[in-house]
């Protein structure tokens, strides 16, 4: 008895009326002497005397609930509505939307992007499959230079008319690719940086990956002085790490600069006291740059006698994993929703 009683009150409440004909519909089904609630009724009177009192209440929901509906159609309908649309109840809260979070990889490139648009650097990109010259040769790398090993790098099988593998044609490796086309195309003053997917053949593991992501920059104009280098380098370091952080540039090597430069800053995370991130040491590398070599700019059609300039490159996955203490490289790449989630408000 309870059963029947749920399953009418279910079917009553999914019946739609929509118009005068479906509301005597509804009339004949379930309001008159033959209809299916007439029928409960009937059932009523042969019930168990210990059950009247609970299924009698039910019944009597049950016949309210049928009243109320075909009241509540039966005014709007002779109200002079023709049809009655779907009921809509305007009061009750929108489903929620699940935002999103931007990729830590973004997150961090957007900052750096932010920090050297500020002192006048404009944004450039280019493609990410290169030639040799603009990966290799045009940045003091010739064919049999020893720097090209430095990197070890992805060439693109071409098609059978285009040459097979070697045929010159490469993931770039760095996105100093596109400062040579900018130098190509432009006239200095240059100051822009170059945030873009670089590609190298590494085995993967917690530290390196086939590829990451970079922010290169580059700065060619008359008179670019190596003050002009470092101090940009520590307005970037104390906005990106904050105001008391300090840098340290060690002699390096690379083919397009000379000198060349890496530079630690001041471990943020101990104050330089020593901890597990800067060794010990109180410094953490961060980027490399130089005084771009001569051989460059005139590789690009630069009078290297009147401009000269300075360049500069680190790896996005370095910093965001300085920044928020992520000890794999790999977890950028595996957008396990737990790891992004964390980056919800940042
Ligand atoms: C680095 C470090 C030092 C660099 C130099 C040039 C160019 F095109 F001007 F020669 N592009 N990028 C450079 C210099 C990049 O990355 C670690």
């Amino acid at each position: 008895m309870k059963d029947k009683i749920d399953n009418l009150l279910s079917e009553i409440e999914k019946m739609e009326i929509k118009s005068k004909e479906h509301l005597e519909e509804f009339r004949l089904k379930y309001l008159t002497k033959k209809g299916k609630l007439t029928a409960l009724f009937d059932d009523f009177k042969v019930i168990a005397n210990e059950e009247r009192k609970e299924v009698g209440k039910n019944l009597n929901e049950l016949k309210n609930k049928i009243q109320d509906k075909f009241n509540h159609y039966k005014e709007k309908l002779e109200g002079g509505e023709e049809t009655v649309s779907a009921d809509i109840d305007l009061t009750k809260p929108a489903n929620p939307v699940a935002f999103g979070s931007r990729h830590p990889i973004s997150i961090v490139r957007n900052q750096i992007v932010e920090i050297f648009s500020r002192i006048g650097f404009t944004v450039k990109e280019d493609r990410e499959v290169e030639d040799d010259w603009h990966n290799f040769s045009a940045l003091n790398m010739p064919e049999d230079h020893p720097a090209r090993d430095m990197q070890d790098t992805f060439f693109v099988k071409m098609s059978p008319s285009g040459g097979g593998e070697g045929g010159g044609v490469v993931l770039r490796t760095h996105t100093s690719s596109v400062q040579i086309r900018v130098m190509e195309n432009s006239k200095p003053p240059i100051r822009s940086i170059f945030p873009g997917r670089v590609y190298r053949k590494e085995n993967i593991s917690a530290r390196a990956h086939c590829f990451f992501h970079q922010v290169e920059g580059l700065y060619v104009d008359e008179n670019v002085s190596f003050a002009d280098l470092k101090q940009t380098l520590l307005y970037f370091a104390r906005e990106m790490f904050g105001e008391k952080t300090d840098i340290r540039l060690r002699p390096s090597y690379f083919p397009f600069t000379e000198p060349s430069m890496e530079v630690d800053v001041t471990c943020f995370i101990c104050g330089s006291k020593g901890c597990s991130i800067c060794k010990g040491s109180g410094w953490v590398e961060i980027l490399g740059c130089g005084m771009v070599n001569p051989k460059v700019l005139e590789n690009c059609k630069i009078d290297s006698k009147k401009y000269n300039g300075f360049a500069f490159g680190m790896g996005i996955e370095r910093i965001a994993m300085l920044k928020y203490q992520i000890n794999d490289i790999r977890f950028f790449y595996e957008n396990d929703i737990r790891f992004l989630n964390q980056f919800k408000s940042a």
